[in-house]
């Protein structure tokens, strides 16, 4: 069934005058809003204003302009029946075969600085929605129904298969697209309900109630599809990578993918535990990541300095890894790094010299993360049948909190490997041991049961790099429960210790460390990451 109208009412006018110039020269005849109709009409195009199809001006400041029989019959009316076509003919109702309309742009009102409620108000597009819910309704069977295109991006493919041999778009295609209308209309629902609950939550205390719940009683996640994922964790699942709308600057989700290969699930996971633990540094420094872990963490006076100390820590787990940077890399690095097998790289830069060198390695992945202080709201993970929600861990403990435990208090070098330490341990999944010495990760133990295995494991792991521990710091990401790990550490030669403390044996623990020499720092925070 051919195009014979089409109505055009956007807000992002992107576009618009090409395709309804395209439009027209196909015979279309074209419908559209006051500021659509103004545009096109500038541009020398043959428009009608709905106001003028209808009979009915646009009312209400704008409120009404579309929500009329006229549009919705049009685009409501069954095109296999005979009935539904009867009845519109009955009430001088023409068809119309084509919608493009895009949103007044709420998500990117609220998001300006000093927006009011009022501008926030008028800019819930309520007539839109609700023509491109009916489109996309009635996006029909094979042999015809109406085709809604939300996307500027989408109008070039409309008018292909207007020029294709079936002259019209085709069942597919307005299948996709009356499918992403309604993703659209969900989304933008969305974004509304999340802003009227932030100003819920926002609302001052009007009496001595207790505090408020800090969580709502429903959540509304803000994300859209980034990308479909080849597969999940593993080959038999499938997957896809979902991002906040918009993306706050400095997380992994707004980057940008100079090169290489497309991005997996588990290259997007580790790339995002490399990128929130390097950003974390104040200093030049660089990550690897393997299986979520940091295997080697170090700051430098250059980049290539930063990863060739970071790669010291573990050169055999570091094969595959994701290595991340929090300053741009140059050439140098670039080189260093093209020499080891590297899935993903991450950085906030690169010079044109560096392009150049990973541009011979055309696999790699290279991604660049613009700089920027963005924070997730918050952290979900999925259990049966559940959401667990909380705050992202990104408390720091200032240092003039960190108190001193032992008769022994660190050195102004020890602190500085300690809360290096301290830093790298965070990133590291419970439970977490982690030496450290001039700057550089020496051994970290990942993921145990037990938190004395994982001191084992740290030291054998730094013996297998051939590093030394004697005089190394030490970071736990939570108490030791007993003596016993503390003794692993001291045996391999940790001088300096830092850990939250707040077990019921820290009197053992601490006459431990005195007795070993260490000097022990209490933190009084624990980072747990599972
Ligand atoms: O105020 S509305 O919710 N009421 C309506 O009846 C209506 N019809 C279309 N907003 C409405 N629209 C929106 O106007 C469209 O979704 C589009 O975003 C915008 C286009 O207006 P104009 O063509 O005047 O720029």
């Amino acid at each position: 069934m051919k195009i014979q109208t089409a109505l055009l009412s956007v807000s992002d006018k992107t576009g618009i005058v090409e395709f309804a110039q395209a439009l027209a020269q196909r015979g279309v005849r074209l419908l559209s809003t006051g500021g659509t109709a103004r545009l096109l009409a500038d541009a020398g195009l043959s428009v009608t204003e709905v106001a003028a199809h209808t009979g009915s001006p646009e009312i209400l400041d704008g409120r009404v302009k579309t929500l009329h029989p006229k549009i919705h019959g049009g685009l409501l009316a069954r095109r296999d029946s005979a009935e539904h076509l009867a009845t519109i003919e009955q009430h001088g109702i023409d068809r119309i075969d084509l919608l493009a309309v895009n949103l007044y742009p709420f998500r990117e009102t609220i998001a300006k600085p000093g927006c009011t409620f009022a501008d926030a108000v008028e800019n819930i597009d309520i007539g839109g929605p609700a023509m491109l819910r009916a489109a996309a309704k009635n996006h029909g069977t094979p042999e015809g129904g109406v085709t809604v295109v939300i996307d500027p991006a989408d109008y070039a493919r409309v008018l292909a298969d207007m020029d294709g041999p079936q002259g019209a778009p085709s069942y597919g295609l307005r299948l996709e697209l009356a499918t992403k209308a309604y993703a659209h209309t969900a989304a933008y629902d969305g974004a509304i309900a999340a802003y009227l609950s932030s100003l819920a939550e926002a609302e001052p205390a009007q009496d001595q109630a207790p505090a408020r719940d800090p969580w709502p009683a429903t959540l509304t996640l803000q994300v859209q599809r980034h990308q479909v994922l080849r597969y999940g964790e593993n080959p038999h699942q499938s997957a896809a990578f979902y991002t906040d709308h918009p993306v706050r600057a400095g997380l992994l989700g707004s980057y940008r993918q100079l090169q290489g290969k497309e991005l997996s699930y588990n290259n997007i996971a580790d790339a995002d535990a490399a990128w929130e633990c390097v950003r974390s540094f104040q200093a030049g420094a660089c990550v690897i990541v393997k299986h979520a872990n940091p295997c080697g963490v170090a700051v430098g006076n250059s980049p290539l300095h930063a990863y060739r100390q970071a790669f010291k820590t573990d050169p055999t787990s570091a094969f595959g890894g994701i290595i991340a940077f929090n300053r741009p890399v140059d050439e140098a690095a670039a080189q260093a790094v093209s020499g080891q097998f590297v899935e993903v790289l991450l950085a906030p830069g690169y010079s044109s010299e560096a392009l150049a060198v990973f541009a011979a390695k055309k696999n790699v992945r290279v991604l660049e993360v613009p700089q920027g202080d963005g924070r997730n709201d918050f952290d979900i993970k999925r259990v049966g049948g559940g959401w667990l929600v909380q705050n992202p861990d990104d408390y720091q403990v200032p240092q003039d909190a960190f108190k001193v435990v032992t008769t022994l208090a660190p050195t102004a070098e020890q602190m500085q490997d300690l809360v290096f330490a301290w830093k790298v341990a965070k990133y590291v999944k419970s439970n977490a041991i982690v030496f450290v010495g001039n700057g550089m990760t020496l051994g970290v133990g990942a993921g145990q049961m037990s938190r004395i295995d994982s001191a084992r494991i740290a030291s054998i792991k730094a013996e297998n790099a051939g590093l030394s521990l004697q005089g190394s710091a030490v970071a736990s990401d939570a108490f030791f429960p007993f003596r016993d790990g503390l003794d692993v550490v001291a045996d391999a030669g940790a001088t300096c210790v830092i850990q939250p403390g707040g077990s019921v044996r820290d009197d053992e623990v601490i006459a431990a460390a005195n007795e070993r020499g260490i000097a022990m720092v209490f933190t009084g925070a624990r980072h747990f990451r599972h």
